[in-house]
């Protein structure tokens, strides 16, 4: 069985403890590496971007705007939640590399009348990609805003027709334990990962299907090749790398669900006046600057969201 080795160095929990100073040496870093990273790191992301027929970088859509700055992109990739792959965030960019995501289907079944199996890069050829600006809220008081790159969930359920009876849609990620160390080493984990929204949820305008962020395809440690990201949610339900979509007329079990039903409920819509594991979801933390936010009603969603649940106990 392999060895999870955790890589050493770089890590958030400490730049977190001590925030100003730290990013800011980082910026003066960063600046002083300018040209010098334009001639490596970037720069066959930069071709990448504008080889002929790459959907990346798309048009951002102006409609949603942020209260913050973008977060480092350096950190985004490296302070990953990915269970299949290791608990410890700083792990997950290392163990990702094994994913084999080329090439990558998502089979939709269920209560739908054309059920049928979509090939991932067909897909993003096919769907008009746009850039959106969002902040995800994980439920461990932590924060960070992105430019995602995708396509609303809409599109593809709206390909598939949903039949009158469908109330649920169920997404599931992969099972390879070949490639995911934490599926070996915890088999008692209801893996492959799955998450639920209730129709009126998954063909709402803000559920999008991301397959890149940054202005570029989508890093195997945030999700590759197509993720969901459901802003107004706890980013639990944001699934990554995404094999399967089902139609359902009862409530699907989802993984923290299963795990933990009191922490972890299936709405899962973020709200300051909770608590989880005992701690207020109050505020929150930016992972990279380190500014402490006051945490919102629907993650600051309402004005978008807030009507999905007029008529429900649960906000
Ligand atoms: N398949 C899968 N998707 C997942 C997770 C996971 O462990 N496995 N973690 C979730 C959690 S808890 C969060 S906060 C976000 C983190 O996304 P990021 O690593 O891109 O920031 O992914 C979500 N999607
Ligand atoms: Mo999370």
């Amino acid at each position: 069985m392999a060895h999870i080795r955790i890589p050493k160095g770089w890590e958030i929990p400490e730049r977190l403890a001590t925030p100003e100073h730290r990013v800011l040496d980082r910026r003066a870093f960063l600046a002083t590496l300018g040209a010098a990273a334009l001639g490596t790191a970037s720069l066959p992301q930069r071709l990448g971007a504008q080889a002929a027929g790459s959907p990346y970088p798309a048009k951002r859509n102006p409609a949603y705007t942020l209260d913050r700055p973008i977060t480092d992109e350096f950190v985004v990739t490296r302070y990953n939640n990915f269970y299949e792959f290791s608990a410890a965030k700083n792990a997950v960019q290392h163990l990702a590399t094994r994913l084999r995501t080329d090439p990558w289907t998502i089979e939709v079944t269920g209560l739908v009348h054309k059920p049928q199996t979509f090939d991932v890069s067909d897909l993003i050829r096919r769907m008009p990609l746009q850039e959106r600006l969002y902040r995800l809220r994980c439920i461990e008081a932590w924060s960070m805003a992105v430019p995602w790159t995708g396509f609303p969930l809409k599109a593809l359920i709206d390909l598939v027709e949903p039949m009158s009876s469908a109330r649920f849609v169920r997404l599931v990620s992969f099972l390879r334990p070949d490639e995911a160390p934490n599926q070996r080493l915890k088999p008692s984990h209801p893996w492959p990962h799955a998450q639920g929204l209730t129709l009126a949820e998954a063909t709402h305008e803000l559920a999008f299907l991301a397959t890149g962020m940054y202005g570029h395809e989508m890093p195997k440690q945030n999700g590759a090749p197509i993720r969901l990201v459901v802003p107004w949610k706890y980013g639990f339900k944001s699934l990554k790398s995404i094999v399967a979509i089902e139609f359902t007329a009862t409530q699907p079990h989802t993984f923290w669900t299963d795990i933990a039903p009191h922490d972890y409920h299936f709405t899962a819509n973020v709200d300051p006046s909770e608590r989880y594991e005992g701690h207020s979801q109050a505020t929150e933390q930016d992972i990279s600057t380190g500014d402490v936010h006051p945490t919102f009603l629907y993650n600051g969603y309402g004005v978008f969201v807030a009507h999905l649940y007029e008529n429900s106990l649960r906000r």
